[in-house]
């Protein structure tokens, strides 16, 4: 994919409507802290696009980011983050099931899991809500870099064990600092949310 550009177009609180898209939408689930925003940011080659941060919760809002006008790109809510006030912690729940369960256009949903954690029950929780949708899930093992590479094997079997990821999902290992992993996350948006038929033209 060509990034020609792309912007914050839609940002969704808790009681906001949200907004009727008429283009392809991918979505990035995940724990707070996990890298969303920092693999989005990577996506489209954006230092600071989309708000990164070392302390967790930095994005509590569902953001919609228009790429080239031809599909958007989601930043769900991160959970899990101790330090919300239980008011929040509550509801990031239901915001994202529902934005789950009602969005049209929502082709893909991808789950950042950090490679070094075992996956917590709001990871199962996260899993199983994007299955019960009828998604199929991309996971995203995150900040690959932190890890050895001899780990790497040892981890990634930690975590289809603990997910009990079923056949077929892929399991992509993902640094934003090295960029690894993120040509493959575009070729699986390229096939399964754009379709192959689509023509990217290179200017405009
Ligand atoms: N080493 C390394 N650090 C990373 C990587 N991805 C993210 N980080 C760091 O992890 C922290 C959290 O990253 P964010 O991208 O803000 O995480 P998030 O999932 O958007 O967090 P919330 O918005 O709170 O849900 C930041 O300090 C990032 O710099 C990675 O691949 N490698
Ligand atoms: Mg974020």
């Amino acid at each position: 994919m060509i990034i020609k550009n792309v912007e914050l177009e839609t940002v969704c609180g808790i009681t906001s409507k949200l907004p009727e898209n008429q283009l392809p939408e991918v979505a990035f689930a995940g724990k707070s802290n996990v890298g969303k925003s920092s693999l989005i940011n990577a996506l489209v080659n954006r230092k600071s696009l989309a708000r990164t941060s070392g302390q967790p919760g930095k994005t509590q809002t569902i953001n919609f980011y228009n790429v080239n006008k031809e599909m958007y790109i989601v930043d769900l809510p991160g959970y899990g983050y101790a330090k919300v006030s239980k008011e929040v912690a509550a509801k990031w729940g239901p915001m994202i099931e529902n934005y789950l369960h009602t969005s049209r256009q929502l082709r893909m949903v991808f789950l950042l899991i950090d490679l070094r954690h075992k996956p917590g029950a709001n990871d199962i929780q996260m899993y199983r809500w994007i299955l019960s949708n009828g998604f199929s899930p991309v996971i995203v093992a995150t900040k690959a870099d932190k890890i050895k590479r001899s780990q790497l094997k040892k981890q990634l079997k930690q975590l289809e064990e603990t997910l009990k990821v079923i056949e077929g999902v892929p399991i992509i290992p993902f640094s934003a600092v090295t960029k690894q992993g993120r040509d493959e996350i575009w070729e699986l948006i390229e096939t399964y949310a754009l379709g192959e038929e689509m023509e990217i033209s290179e200017e405009e």
